[in-house]
C-alpha cells in the first residue's frame, strides 16, 4: 500500500508555489536519473522510449516542476557470462553525467542501441547501486576493473556526501520485471567470482543514504502476470493501461515476478524509497501522464492527487478519481 503520509523528504520537497501544472514546485536540487534496459526483450520498445524521453512535452514538464534539474543516463545488459549476456555486453555503463542541457541527453537517449541480454533476468540491481555508487565492481578482486564482466569505476556527477536539500529520482525502464540476484544468488554472475554482485538490501541502503532517492519503474502493457494470476483473470498480461474516467496511467503492483520470493524487487525498490511502480501501456503512450503523476507525488509526497481529485487506494495500486 502506497505510503504518501510519511515520506522522509517531506521538509525536502516542501510545497513551494504552485506551478502552472497546478502541481507544487519542488525546493530542492534534484537529479533525474534514467536508467535504460537496452536487451534485446526491450528491441521493440527503445524507440518509443527514446521518443517519449525526449519528448519536448515530457522535458518540459519536468523543468517546470523542477527548475534546474539535472538529467542523468545510464543503461545495462547483463554480464557477459554462463550466458546471461553476448561476449562484450556489460551490466552498467554510465550513458550520460548528469546534466541540464537537456539537448545533451537526448542525444545521449537517441545514442543508446539494442543488445541481447542473453537469459531473461538481467544486472538491474547491479545497475541501480552503480548508478548511485559509481563504485565499480571488480569481480575477481585482483585491483583490475578490466577484466570480463568488470565494471569500471564511474561518476554519475553527485557530490558526495550529497547536500541534504539535493533529491534523486531514478526511473528505470525494464521489462520483464525480472531481476537476477533476487533472491541472491550465489551462482550468479559465476560462481567463480570472489566479490559479490549487489543485493537488494544494499541497492536500497545506497540509493536511499548515498543519493536521497525515489526509486520508479515503467513497465509496458505486455508485462507477464505471475501464473496464478494469469489463471485467474483468464489472461497472460495486462490487458488495460488507462483509468478509463481520468485519463490517467493506472499504478500496480506485480507480486514475484519470476521468483520465489513474496514480493518483486522493482516493488520493494519502490515502496522503500517512497516510488512507485507505473504501467504505461504497450507503447508507451501513457509515460507523459506517469511522469505527471511522478512529479505530483514528489514534489507534494501529502497531496499526490490534483485539486479535484481524491486518492484511492486498490489492490493493483492507488489511484486520483474526480471528486
Ligand atoms: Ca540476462
Ligand atoms: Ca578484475
Amino acid at each position: 500500500m502506497k505510503n504518501f503520509l510519511s515520506h522522509k523528504r517531506l521538509l525536502q520537497c516542501a510545497a513551494g508555489i504552485l506551478a502552472s501544472l497546478g502541481v507544487a514546485t519542488a525546493s530542492a536540487a534534484t537529479n533525474i536519473i534514467y536508467i535504460i534496459d537496452t536487451t534485446g526483450s526491450t528491441q521493440p520498445l527503445i524507440d518509443d522510449w527514446k521518443a517519449e524521453i525526449t519528448s519536448a512535452e515530457t522535458l518540459n514538464e519536468l523543468t517546470a516542476v523542477y527548475p534546474g534539474a539535472r538529467f542523468g543516463l545510464a543503461s545495462h545488459l547483463d554480464f557477459p557470462m554462463n550466458g546471461h549476456a553476448a561476449a562484450g555486453e556489460y551490466a552498467y555503463k554510465l550513458e550520460q553525467q548528469l546534466t541540464t542541457n537537456t539537448a545533451v541527453f537526448s542525444a545521449a537517449v537517441n545514442g543508446l542501441v539494442s543488445g541481447y541480454g542473453g537469459d531473461t533476468p538481467e544486472s538491474q540491481l547491479e545497475a541501480i547501486y552503480q548508478a548511485c555508487s559509481g563504485a565499480g565492481y571488480d569481480l575477481n578482486n585482483n585491483g583490475s576493473y578490466l577484466d570480463n564482466g568488470d565494471i569500471p569505476p564511474s561518476n554519475m556527477g553527485f557530490v558526495k556526501p550529497l547536500p541534504a536539500t539535493e533529491m534523486t529520482l531514478i526511473f528505470h525502464f525494464t521489462s520483464p520485471l525480472v531481476y537476477h540476484n533476487y533472491p541472491e544468488d550465489l551462482s550468479y554472475p559465476d560462481p567463480g567470482v570472489v566479490n559479490r554482485p549487489a543485493t537488494l538490501a544494499e541497492v536500497v541502503d545506497t540509493i536511499e543514504n548515498e543519493c536521497n532517492t525515489r526509486f520508479f519503474t515503467f513497465v509496458p502493457a505486455n508485462e507477464p502476470l505471475p501464473g496464478m494470476l494469469a489463471s485467474t483473470f483468464g489472461f497472460a498480461a495486462m490487458p488495460f493501461s488507462y483509468d478509463m474516467q481520468t485519463g490517467d496511467a493506472l499504478n500496480y503492483s506485480l507480486m514475484a515476478v519470476g521468483s520465489s520470493a513474496s514480493e518483486n524487487p522493482a516493488e520493494i525498490l519502490a515502496e522503500a524509497t517512497d516510488g512507485d511502480i507505473k504501467y504505461v501501456g504497450p507503447n508507451l503512450e501513457g509515460l507523459d501522464v506517469a511522469i505527471r503523476e511522478v512529479m505530483r507525488a514528489a514534489a507534494d509526497p501529502e497531496s499526490p492527487c490534483d485539486a479535484g481529485e481524491k486518492l484511492i487506494i486498490l489492490p493493483f495500486g492507488s489511484y486520483c478519481v474526480p471528486i
